[in-house]
């Protein structure tokens, strides 16, 4: 029995942990400058723009690089580390912006 509520428990707050957030390209920015997410959080990067753009990360709490991709496309990242994440454009330097990962 005690198992069984233990499962649940464990259940419970890791659907309650997950969320999803949705960040904008636009007009060769994004849309936030800076979010703040909980461990486990997706985000979901939607490029608004008439032309290609590209995501990528060189931080040590989540290393990634999605790609180029064309207007109205998206790609979704898991954050599954506490910490600082930079994350920039790699087709327009100035497009940067930060995501806090909280435990
Ligand atoms: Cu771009």
């Amino acid at each position: 029995m005690k198992k069984f509520i233990l499962f649940f428990i464990t259940l419970f707050s890791f659907n309650v942990a997950a969320a999803e957030h949705e960040v904008g390209q636009k007009n060769k920015e994004f849309t936030v400058e800076k979010i703040t997410i909980k461990k486990g959080d997706t985000v979901k990067f939607v490029n608004l723009d008439p032309f290609f753009h590209n995501v990528f990360s060189l931080s040590d709490a989540k290393l990634f690089d999605l790609g180029s991709f064309p207007q109205n496309d998206s790609r979704d990242v898991v954050f599954e580390e506490a910490g600082t994440v930079d994350v920039e454009c790699a087709i327009h330097p100035n497009m940067q912006m930060v995501i806090e990962v909280q435990e």
